[in-house]
C-alpha cells in the first residue's frame, strides 16, 4: 500500500471558485493515480468565502476531508464581471453540499500563497501544479519562496487564446481590444511573471475550448445518472450555466491529467502583452517562450471519459 501510495504523481491544484473549477475539483479527485496535495483557491472569478466554504463541503462529499484547502489573497488588476462571480453562492448552497451543520475540511491557517510554496517546499519529488484560474497565486509563491520554481514539475494551465479572439468583452472592459482570455487578463503581470519562468508550461487555450461546448444533451445525459452523488452536484452546477455559452474550459484542461491520450498537443513559441489595450494577450511569436498547448481533443471520449469518472 505504501509504495502504492508513494508512486503515485503529487498534483497540487489552485482554482479560482468558479463553477467550472469545482467541477475541475470533482474530477481530479477521481483520478486513482494522482496525490493531491491540496486545493488552494484564488479569488477571482468567485466571492472568495463561499468559493472556500463550496470548496470544502465538496471534498466533504468526497470523503477527501483529510485534504486541506488554502485561501490565496492575491489581488488582480481587472476583477471579473460579478455576473460571472456570484455563481459562488449559488454552488456554496446546493443542498448536496449543506447537509452538514459544518465542513471537516481543514482550511489552512495560511495563505494560500504561502502554503503552496510550503507544499511544494516539503515536497520530496517535483510536483505538477494545475491550474484552473489566473498564474497569480503561483507567482505570489515565487515571490516568497524563488527555490520552490525547481519543484514545479510543470504548470498545466487553463488560459491563454493563441490563434483566436479572446473572451474578454470590449464592451464591458472598456479600452481593451478583446485580445485577452480572462485568466490571463485578471492579472497581466503574473502570467508575464510566469512566461518568464524555466518551468514547463501546457496549457489549454481557448483555441481548444472553444470546440468543446457544455451541450444541453449533454446535461441531460449526467441527468440520467443522477442516483449517484457526484453526477447529481455535476448536473446541478452545468444546469446553473445553460442559459449562457459556456465551454468546458477547467474540466478539459483537468480532464488531460487523467486522459492525455485523448489529447493531441502542439508547440508554440509565445509571449504575453503585459499592459495596454491587448494586456494578458498570450500571443504566438516566433523565438518567444515554449509552451506546450491542447491543440484537438476527441470530443465524444472526452464527453464519456466525465460522465463515468463522476458516476460516483
Ligand atoms: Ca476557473
Amino acid at each position: 500500500m505504501m509504495n502504492a501510495a508513494r508512486s503515485k504523481k503529487p498534483v497540487l491544484m489552485v482554482h479560482d471558485g468558479g463553477v467550472d473549477d469545482y467541477l475541475s475539483t470533482a474530477l481530479l479527485l477521481t483520478m486513482e493515480h494522482l496525490q493531491v496535495l491540496g486545493i488552494v483557491v484564488t479569488p477571482a472569478d468567485c466571492y472568495i468565502e463561499p468559493a472556500v466554504g463550496a470548496t470544502r463541503k465538496l471534498l466533504d462529499l468526497m470523503g477527501r476531508s483529510d485534504l486541506t484547502v488554502a485561501e490565496s489573497t492575491v489581488r488582480g488588476l481587472n476583477p471579473f464581471p460579478r455576473l460571472f462571480r456570484r455563481d459562488t453562492f449559488t454552488v456554496d448552497h446546493l443542498p448536496i453540499l449543506n447537509q452538514a451543520d459544518a465542513p471537516q475540511t481543514p482550511l489552512a491557517a495560511e495563505t494560500g500563497q504561502a502554503f503552496m510554496a510550503r507544499v511544494l517546499h516539503e515536497a520530496p519529488e517535483q510536483v505538477t501544479i494545475l491550474c484552473t484560474g489566473p498564474l497569480s497565486t503561483i507567482a505570489a509563491a515565487l515571490e516568497l519562496n524563488p527555490s520552490v520554481e525547481y519543484k514545479i514539475r510543470k504548470i498545466v494551465w487553463m488560459g491563454g487564446a493563441l490563434n483566436v479572439p479572446g473572451n474578454v468583452d470590449k464592451v464591458t472592459e472598456g479600452g481593451q481590444d478583446g485580445s485577452a482570455e480572462w485568466n490571463s487578463f485578471w492579472d497581466p503581470a503574473a502570467t508575464a511573471r510566469i512566461w518568464q519562468t524555466d518551468i514547463p508550461l501546457t496549457i489549454c487555450p481557448l483555441d481548444i475550448t472553444n470546440n468543446v461546448p457544455v451541450t444541453s444533451a449533454f446535461v441531460r445525459a449526467i441527468a440520467r445518472s443522477r442516483q449517484f452523488p457526484l453526477s447529481d452536484f455535476a448536473g446541478q452546477c452545468y444546469a446553473l450555466v445553460t442559459h449562457q455559452d459556456y465551454f468546458f474550459w477547467d474540466v478539459l484542461t483537468t480532464a488531460y491529467l487523467g486522459r492525455p491520450d485523448l489529447f493531441e498537443l502542439k508547440d508554440w513559441e509565445t509571449a504575453v502583452i503585459p499592459t495596454g489595450p491587448s494586456q494578458g494577450r498570450t500571443v504566438v511569436q516566433p523565438g518567444g517562450r515554449k509552451v506546450r498547448a491542447l491543440h484537438k481533443v476527441d470530443t465524444e471520449k472526452f464527453y464519456e471519459y466525465i460522465l463515468e469518472q463522476w458516476r460516483r
